[in-house]
């Protein structure tokens, strides 16, 4: 028994130190890890040859071939060339001089974005834009891929009813595994895939075989995560009819494409609840093989984010090569907000995608002993409790010398003094939500929790009956527990409310700019839905469908890709960056009520375009935007150069034969929907060009509005298009006009407008002037 709790101990000492670089001396040269050898755009078009390449030169460098196919993870060989696999640090750095590896990366894990809330009950989607959904036929014949955690095939919403047939330009599998066969897949969902080897591979965890448990991993396509059905299921779920849980907010759900086909690729795993860069690399290089048109990923880094110069991530490689293919990718901007800077997926191939709320809330009776009643918002839908209790306010019930009290922090509440009553907490610290406090009430013997915060993003899924109220409803149900003499109070059961706040909302969780790598591209781009989605879960009794709440920028994300399709529906020859400037530039700024999208964050001030990017989607607009601002793929390139990359690295990453000149403007000139300039000196100039669209004959005319402190000239004024100017290209000036209008960023736009489409970009200066850097 002893010795075998020794062994268990050395076994987690070493996986400790294996992470530890101070004991690297030790360790790392005897420790394989899982290393990406990245080797840019594929030279051959026989995959065959290009896998021989792969394995001649593991066998080079590891001795043998039996080496070399031992410790080969996964050969990538259709959208780019490269290989994953098992390496020492020395035998990396070997790899990595011959001139054919464009780099080595060690292999990382991302995370799924959506952490904030776990919820139980049913609402439906965002109400159906008619025109766009009918002119793009609901997306039919367009296929979306989704890289995430699998999907759960007898969803409802992956019915192939009324589908049309599977394209035959489709090249993709259905993959067998683990309760997954071919018969799994149908007309909806044309393809699924899986990838493991990327992070069974990096020794960080092993499938759970607990067949009992309420998590199982399915060594297959098969989710038991829930993440990837419900992502699949927003961008191009089927209708369902009367989709709810908990008999709660019945309703139709659907995805955005609902006739689009899907693909998924399962490369996040639920025993690490992460993905691995040697998964998601392969996820891409098969999907771009299969014939995706739209990608959408829901995952990413945190910051601090690797510099694109000398790390860049899976996500940013693998798309890279997929927008060169023509495919759209959409990714989730991250979960880390309201703080600046946070924002992640930050390449300008990617459409960034940050969450906003809708106009429904799940509201909640609080009655008080007084017979007053006050609201909050819940989604508990317990039968449990529901009746009059004893309210008590955390710091009354607190064990001596607990941290947290007034927040309900785990193991703060007298457990005498908490049993059978509901608990009053105040959110005090960041550290703290209302699942942590439900969790601590309940452990406590507490049988509701009241929860006073400033922000009302989605609501998560509770173990006791809670209801989330702000500070100032919190104060006056605390003034009543301290004026009672026999306080008590009733939680009632929540139902949906339309339209009664202000909608859309940036979420406070929705990850925003400005890009800490690079801040003169905008982003995010655009926010979408994204607290209190429902759609398609796992079933817990195998037998189908069941919906959920989930709330994350994950959810803003695919609602994009749906809406991407749609518009790749109806103009098919749109590149990546066309149909991310329509988007960008039809996005609104005006929430339903006719104010100002407001900044969902501790402060209400209105969303800029750090919080929004462009504004919030409008698909019906996005389908005719009048003008785009049109990339391609070599003026990434170009902007990379700009950014001091090699020319060798940036060459390589593409055939693209172009010399890598370091211009230092053309990162501002990157030909974004979208101007930022972190540090206006005295004037600067950038450079845009837009392809009409719209009718061919057609007069568009510049209305700017100048962020504070600056001046802003657009020469030519007028834009005039006709049967063969279909591209025009202007300039932008800026000059600070102010002195005193210097440190933060401010914000104006420019419109193009022929009376009848309105093409806005968002614009971001900062005025920098000598004197604000301290003197040494
Ligand atoms: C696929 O799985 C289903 C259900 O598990 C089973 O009924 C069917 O026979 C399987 N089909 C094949 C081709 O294995
Ligand atoms: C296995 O399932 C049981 C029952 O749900 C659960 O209590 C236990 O924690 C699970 N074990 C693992 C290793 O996941
Ligand atoms: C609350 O209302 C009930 C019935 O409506 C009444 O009997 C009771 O006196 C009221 N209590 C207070 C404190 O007003
Ligand atoms: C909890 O409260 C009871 C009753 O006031 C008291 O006797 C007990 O010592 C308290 N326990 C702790 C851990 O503070
Ligand atoms: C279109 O406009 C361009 C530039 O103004 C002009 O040179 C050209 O002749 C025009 N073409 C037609 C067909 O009017
Ligand atoms: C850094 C790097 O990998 N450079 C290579 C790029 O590709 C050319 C040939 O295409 C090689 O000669 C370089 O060594």
């Amino acid at each position: 028994m002893l010795a075998a709790k020794r062994l268990l101990f050395l076994i987690v000492t070493f996986m400790l130190l294996q992470d530890n670089h101070h004991f690297s001396v030790v360790v790392v040269e005897a420790t394989k890890h899982v290393h990406i050898v990245y080797m840019g755009e594929k030279k051959h078009d026989d995959p065959k040859i290009t896998k021989e390449i792969h394995h001649e030169l593991l066998s080079n460098v590891l001795g043998s071939k039996e080496a070399a196919r031992g410790s080969m993870v996964y050969s990538y060989k259709h959208g780019f060339s490269g290989f994953a696999a098992r390496l020492t640090q020395s035998e990396a750095e070997e790899i990595s001089k011959f001139p054919v590896v464009v780099r080595v990366l060690p292999s990382r894990m991302h995370k799924l974005h959506t952490t904030r809330s776990w919820d139980f009950i049913g609402l439906e989607l965002h109400r159906a834009k008619q025109s766009l959904l009918t002119d793009g036929k609901m997306g039919k014949g367009i296929i979306i891929g989704i890289i995430d955690s699998g999907v759960w095939p007898e969803s409802k919403s992956f019915s192939d009813e009324g589908m049309g047939p599977v394209p035959s330009r489709w090249k993709g599998i259905c993959q067998r595994g683990e309760h997954f066969n071919a018969s799994n897949c149908n007309r909806k969902l044309i393809g699924a895939r899986w990838f493991v080897k990327g992070s069974l591979a990096g020794g960080l965890g092993t499938f759970s075989t607990n067949k009992t448990g309420e998590y199982r991993e399915f060594k297959s396509a098969r989710d038991s995560f829930g993440h990837g059905t419900h992502t699949a299921s927003i961008a191009a779920g089927n209708f369902v009819e009367n989709a709810n849980d908990y008999g709660l907010a019945e309703g139709l759900a659907r995805g955005g494409a609902p006739r689009a086909h899907l693909a998924i690729y399962k490369a996040c795993w639920f025993f690490q609840h992460a993905c691995s860069d040697a998964d998601i690399l392969k996820a891409f290089d098969k999907a771009i093989h299969d014939g995706v048109d739209v990608l959408s990923i829901s995952l990413g880094d945190e910051i601090p984010l690797f510099p694109y110069a000398d790390r860049r991530d899976s996500i940013a490689i693998g798309s890279f090569h997929a927008v060169a293919q023509g495919i759209t990718v959409v990714a989730s901007a991250g979960n880390d907000g309201p703080i600046s800077g946070t924002v992640a997926n930050v390449a300008p191939w990617l459409i960034t995608v940050g969450a906003s709320t809708t106009d429904r809330r799940f509201m909640a009776a609080i009655m008080l002993g007084n017979n007053r009643t006050l609201w909050g918002q819940s989604l508990y839908t317990g039968k449990d409790h529901r009746g009059f209790y004893v309210v008590t306010y955390s710091e009354r019930i607190a064990v001596a010398s607990a941290e947290y009290v007034k927040g309900c922090g785990e193991g703060s509440l007298n457990k005498t003094l908490a049993a059978g009553k509901i608990v009053l907490c105040f959110k005090t610290s960041d550290e703290q939500d209302m699942v942590s406090a439900s969790a601590a009430v309940s452990e406590a013997g507490g049988i509701g929790v009241i929860y006073a915060q400033s922000r009302e993003d989605g609501s998560n899924p509770c173990v006791i009956p809670c209801v989330k109220v702000d500070y100032g409803i919190g104060t006056q149900i605390l003034t009543y527990i301290r004026r009672a003499r026999f306080p008590i109070a009733k939680l009632g059961f929540p139902s949906s409310a339309f339209g009664k706040l202000a909608s859309p909302r940036v979420a406070s969780f929705s990850s925003r700019g400005p890009s800490s790598i690079s801040p003169q591209v905008l982003k995010p781009d655009i926010v979408a839905p994204g607290v209190d989605i429902l759609a398609a879960f796992p079933s817990s009794d195998e037998k189908g469908a069941e919906y959920k709440l989930l709330s994350g920028t994950s959810m803003s994300a695919p609602h994009v890709a749906g809406i991407a399709a749609l518009i790749k529906s109806m103009h098919s020859n749109w590149s990546p960056g066309a149909i991310r400037s329509a988007l960008v530039t039809t996005a609104s700024q005006t929430g339903t009520d006719g104010n100002e999208i407001c900044d969902g964050g501790p402060t209400d001030k209105i969303g800029d375009p750090f919080d929004i990017g462009g504004g919030h989607v409008d698909p019906n607009k996005a389908m005719d935007p009048g003008l785009v601002y049109d990339t391609t793929i070599s003026d990434y390139i170009r902007f990379l150069c700009s950014m001091g990359y090699s020319r060798e690295s940036v060459a390589n990453l593409t055939e693209t034969k172009l010399r890598c000149k370091k211009d230092q403007h053309h990162g501002q000139n990157l030909n974004l929907p979208s101007i930022v300039i972190p540090s206006l000196r005295r004037r600067l100039t950038v450079t845009r060009t837009v392809t009409n669209v719209g009718p061919e004959d057609s007069v568009y005319e510049a209305v700017v509005k100048p962020p504070y402190g600056t001046s802003m000239k657009v020469e030519p004024q007028v834009l005039r298009f006709n049967s063969t100017t279909q591209v025009l290209t202007f300039k932008v000036s800026f000059a600070s006009v102010r002195e005193k209008a210097r440190g933060g960023y401010k914000f104006g736009s420019l419109t193009w407008t022929d009376g009848e489409h309105f093409v806005r970009s968002p614009v971001a200066v900062r005025v920098l002037e000598f004197g604000i850097f301290p003197d040494v």
